[in-house]
């Protein structure tokens, strides 16, 4: 039951950061219209609130619209946790793919004063 899941105390890191997906996804869900869904509106409030870094300099209505209309698989409107997760997932494969790009190519950069690991 996810009521029983909540409720406990998450034991690891990766629980927590489901934990933050469900409680970030509600936060702004609750605010207008179906509590369990995600309106345009909120949808902006919490691309510009919680992923501000991401979004970078495109944040105006263009990008929130391109996002929403990416997001809204089932075209009704309004963005559901199962959609919002899709976001996260690809955000997600996105952050892992620079990191494994990061990670490959280790050599410091021209004219960066990269910290040296021995
Ligand atoms: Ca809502
Ligand atoms: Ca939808």
């Amino acid at each position: 039951m996810p009521d029983t899941i909540m409720s406990k105390e998450p034991s690891s890191n990766l629980e927590s950061a489901m934990q933050m997906l469900i409680k970030t996804f509600h936060k702004y869900s609750g605010k207008e219209g179906d509590k369990y869904t995600l309106s345009r509106g909120e949808l902006k409030e919490l691309l510009l609130e919680e992923l501000g870094s991401y979004l970078g300099s495109s944040k105006d209505n263009e990008a929130v619209e391109k996002v929403m209309n990416d997001l809204d698989a089932n075209n009704d409107g309004e963005v559901d946790f199962t959609e919002f997760i899709i976001l996260m997932g690809a955000l997600t494969v996105a952050c892992n793919d620079f990191f494994l790009e990061y990670k490959t190519d280790d050599k410091p950069k021209e004219g960066e004063s990269a910290e040296k690991k021995d």
